[in-house]
Order: C-alpha cells, then structure tokens, then sequence
C-alpha cells in the first residue's frame, strides 16, 4: 500500500451508479456527473495527488474498473455512496482492497450508515465534506503512516469505531477549484441530454447545506451549515461550461437555490451582463420566490422550477416544520404561471397526522394550478430525520433502509391508512394531471365532467372500500 518511490499519492474515486439499473432513470433524465467526486477530484490535484475516476453511469459492468486498478494501481479507492448504490460500492469496496488499494466510503449513505460500510469492508468513512480530509489521507496513506484519529475520519481499529474529531466546514466556497469535468465523459453525459431534450445540459452547484429545518428531510454531509459562492464565482463557472463544453442549459443543484436575496439580485445582474444566452433550472422555497423575483429570473433565463408545495394544508406544513404558508404557496404558482415558467411540484402523502381531509384539500390546490410536472409520493421516512425518529417503531419490515429510490411508492411504516389507499390518492392526482395535459385537445366541460364521475366514485365505491379494508388490517 506503501509507495517507498516517493512518487505523488494515487487516488480512484469511483462513482458506483448505474444509469442502466435505476428504474426511475428510465422515466426521468437525470444524468449529471457527481458534483461531490469531481469538486474534490479538482482539490485533490490542486494538492499534488494524482487522480484518476471510474464513472459507472454508463457501464453495464466492473469492467472500466478492473481496468483502472491494473492501470493505475491507486494508493485509496474513494467511492461516492448513496443508498440506490450500496450493493454495487462495497462490490467495488471488495476488487479494490483485492488491489490493495485502501478504501474510503464517503458521501450520504456512509454518512447516515458508517458501521454497516466498514462491517461491509471499507477501510474508512468520511462521514462530511471530503476535501480537506481526503488529501490529509491520501498524503498519510501513501506515505505509510499509520492512521491515529485524523479529523473527519472514521475507521475500525481491534473491532472498535475509532472516530477522528469533527473537521470543520470549508468557510470560504470560492477558494474550491472549478470541478474537475475531465474526470468524465462530458460529451457521453451532454450527448444524452441532447439527444433526449435538445439541450446540452449540466448541473452547478452555487451553496452547500440549507439553514431549514423540515422535519422529514435527511441532511447528512453538510448538516444546517449553510454557505455559499459570490455570484462572480458562480458566473465563473457558467462561462467555463459554455466555453469548453456548448452547455445550454443549467440545473442548479443547490439544496434551495437563492436563499438570500442581494446574493440573488447579483448574481442576476452578473449573468445578465455575462449574457450567456443559458436556460436554467432550480429548487426553491415558495416563502423565497417573490413574483418580482421570478420576472427577473425568467428574464435572465429561468425556464423550470421544482417547488416543494408538499400539502394542501396547513396543519400539515406546520407539522412538516416546513415553514412555509398556503398564501405564499398560491402566490408564487399564480407568479410562476403568469411567467409562463414550468412548475415542478413535489407533493406528499401520508406524513404522519394527515387526514384524509387534508389529503382533499392537497388534490384541490394540484387541481387550481395544475402545474406542468409533479411528483406525489407517499411519505419515506429516512434514516436520520426526525420523521424516522416519529416512526422508527412503526417500520414496516423492509431490510433496507429507505431512500427516495423507491419511488415514493411503497408504504414503509404504518401510516394512518394502507398503502393501497395512498395509491389510490397518488392514481386521483394521475387523473388530473392527465386532464390537464389534454387541455388542448378535450373541452373544459369535458373535464369537469370527468373530474365529476371520478369523485363520485372515489366518495361512493373507492374510499368506503378502502377504509373498511384499512379497519380491518388495523383489527
Ligand atoms: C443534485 C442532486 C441530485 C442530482 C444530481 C446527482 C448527481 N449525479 O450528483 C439528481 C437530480 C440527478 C439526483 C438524483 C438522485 N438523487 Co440526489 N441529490 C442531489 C443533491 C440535492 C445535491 C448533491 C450534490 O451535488 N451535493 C454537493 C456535493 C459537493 O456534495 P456531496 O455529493 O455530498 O459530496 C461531498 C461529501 O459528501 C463528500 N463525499 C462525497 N463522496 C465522497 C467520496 C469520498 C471517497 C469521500 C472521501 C468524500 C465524499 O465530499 C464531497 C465534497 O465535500 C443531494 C442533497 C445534498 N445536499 O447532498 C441529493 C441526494 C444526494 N440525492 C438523493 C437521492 C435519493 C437521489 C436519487 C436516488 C433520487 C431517485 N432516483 O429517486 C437519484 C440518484 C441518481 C444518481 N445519479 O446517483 C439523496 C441521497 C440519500 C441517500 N442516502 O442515498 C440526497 C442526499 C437527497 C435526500 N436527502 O434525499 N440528485
Ligand atoms: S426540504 Fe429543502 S428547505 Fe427543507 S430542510 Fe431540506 S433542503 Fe432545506
């Protein structure tokens, strides 16, 4: 493991996701190379380490990495984790160390599961952000060092989790070089978009962290931390993506995009005067996205947003912790439609103390706005929230932990009703939102009349029927 010729430290970091295997990639482009391994790809060379990067998106199997590991012979296999990829990392865990190599899991799963990858075989984990803390342990690593408690490491000693003090957070985003996209096929990645949407996009990352709080959401690697780049950087790094790469379109992957409002008002003056002729996307909080705002936006190119409306009802926000209100709910979809920007709504059923009132009251605002994509899912309860904390004791037994793998389809604790009622609720939303796609080719009285016959059969046959099979799964 050793490298006595002094040469610079090698590091793989491998990408374990197969486009191939994930059922949602098939329904929804989703393509983007991980942020997370290219930014400290980047930090690792401006550090004097050699790095090299198996991206599996586009594998059908270990092949590229089997190769890369008689080719390169690294000193650490890093592998980026989440919870969809688990089988495949510590199957990349075991032909590295089989290498020699010494293996690191970081990223969200490891972070929220650090005993279960090294029971798994991995050497370490770095539970938080990686940059700092890889470098340290690549230089150690190659040189022969032993490993003490290195800050921001997490590894098994005689069978005992010994756990390196807390490294702080990076203050200063700026200072992080441009990611490192050589690492990947971008011209595989933007090929795709191209020829799925026309557009060659990719995804920027402006912050780290999110200072909310709601209840059900899982933040393992950056915590409440909240920081972010100036707008020069970030236009820095749009201009780099046009110039080298003809990017056209931009997913901005920001937990919540625009979190301050004079940061946002820069960065869309330095865009405008950049004037990159780019299309752009986000995730934003309705509390943040004032109509005043969203014409500014959409001036300077915003084209879509996902907007996490969640309920309904207020009582369900409130009991989300989500912080947001109804009005502000209505105000920014009306904004957002007067714009002509698409929405994107992310919706939730079944979070506990959900009524089925309040479910109606869900399917009545989807219904007034009718907003161009949408995604319903029955509430997943992930490992770490306090959501999962509600309802630890009421896991329905699925060995694996949750994730929104699965689509948001499957019930995984018990809930105030069956999984088939939630689907049955997810199929009414279906039906409208079909309607609303068929706008132009079905009358409004058409519609309304369908809207019509389907509740009657909801009220009369569906939910009596589902709600005696409900007592009696409870009986
Ligand atoms: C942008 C994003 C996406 C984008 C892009 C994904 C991509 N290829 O990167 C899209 C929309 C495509 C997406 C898809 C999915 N995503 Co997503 N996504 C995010 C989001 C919002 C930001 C990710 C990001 O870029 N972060 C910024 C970088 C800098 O951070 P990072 O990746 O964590 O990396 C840092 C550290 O973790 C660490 N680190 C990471 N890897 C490694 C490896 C080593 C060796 C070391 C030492 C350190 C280290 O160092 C990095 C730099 O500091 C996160 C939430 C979040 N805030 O992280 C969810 C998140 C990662 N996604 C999640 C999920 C579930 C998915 C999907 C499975 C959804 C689905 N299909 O249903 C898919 C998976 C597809 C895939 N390719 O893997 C979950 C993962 C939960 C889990 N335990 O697995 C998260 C945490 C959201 C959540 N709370 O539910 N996602
Ligand atoms: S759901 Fe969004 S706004 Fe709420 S805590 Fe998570 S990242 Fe922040």
């Amino acid at each position: 493991m050793t490298d006595p010729s002094g040469d610079p430290p090698r590091v793989l970091l491998v990408d374990p996701y197969m486009s191939r295997s994930d059922p949602m990639e098939r329904k929804f482009v989703e393509l983007y190379p991980s942020l997370g391994l290219l930014t400290l790809g980047a930090y690792l060379r401006e550090h004097g380490v050699q790095v090299s990067m198996v991206d599996l998106t586009f594998a059908r199997d270990l092949g590229p990495l089997t190769r890369e590991l008689r080719s390169q012979r690294p000193h650490i296999v890093g592998v980026h984790t989440k919870t969809l990829t688990y089988e495949r990392s510590v199957e990349v865990a075991q032909k590295a160390r089989a290498a020699g190599a010494f293996t690191i899991a970081g990223g969200p799963d490891s972070a929220t599961r650090i005993e279960a990858y090294l029971d798994a075989g991995f050497d370490a984990v770095v539970p938080a952000e990686g940059e700092v803390t890889l470098v340290e342990l690549a230089h150690q690593i190659a040189a022969g060092r032993a490993l003490g408690a290195v800050p921001g490491v997490i590894v098994r000693q005689e069978g005992k989790l010994v756990r390196g003090p807390h490294r702080p957070f990076l203050k200063d985003l700026d200072a992080l070089p441009l990611p490192a996209w050589d690492l990947v096929d971008m011209d595989r990645y933007l090929g795709e978009w191209e020829r799925r949407t026309g557009e060659r996009r990719a995804a920027v990352l402006t912050s780290r962290g999110c200072p909310f709080d709601c209840s059900w959401c899982s933040k393992p690697t950056f915590g409440r931390t909240f920081r972010q780049q100036s707008p020069a950087r970030v236009v820095e790094e749009l201009v780099a993506l046009t110039e080298r790469y003809h990017v056209n379109y931009i997913r901005f992957c920001d937990d919540v995009f625009g979190i301050s409002r004079p940061w946002i008002d820069e960065l869309i003056h330095r865009m405008t005067r950049a004037d990159l002729g780019l299309k752009f996307e986000c995730l934003a909080r309705v509390d943040l996205l004032k109509p005043d705002l969203l014409h500014s936006l959409r001036a300077v190119g915003l084209a879509r947003v996902y907007v996490g409306v969640e309920s309904g009802s207020q009582k369900m926000l409130d009991l989300m912790n989500r912080g947001t209100k109804l009005h502000q709910v209505e105000r920014t979809a009306q904004a957002l439609r007067d714009e002509g920007i698409r929405q994107f709504w992310f919706l939730m059923l079944g979070y506990p103390g959900e009524t089925l009132e309040d479910i109606e009251a869900t399917l009545q605002l989807f219904r007034r706005f009718s907003p161009e994509e949408y995604s319903v899912s029955i509430a997943v309860p992930i490992p770490g929230t306090r959501f999962h904390q509600t309802v630890k004791d009421r896991l329905l037994g699925r060995k694996r932990p949750a994730t929104r793998g699965s689509g948001g389809r499957s019930l995984l604790f018990e809930a105030a009703y069956s999984q088939n009622l939630y689907r049955w609720q997810q199929a009414r939303f279906g039906l409208d939102a079909a309607l609303g796609r068929a706008r132009d080719r079905i009358s409004p009285e058409m519609a309304a009349h369908v809207v019509h016959v389907a509740d009657r059969f909801h009220e009369r046959v569906a939910r009596p029927l589902l709600l005696r099979k409900n007592s009696d799964r409870a009986r």
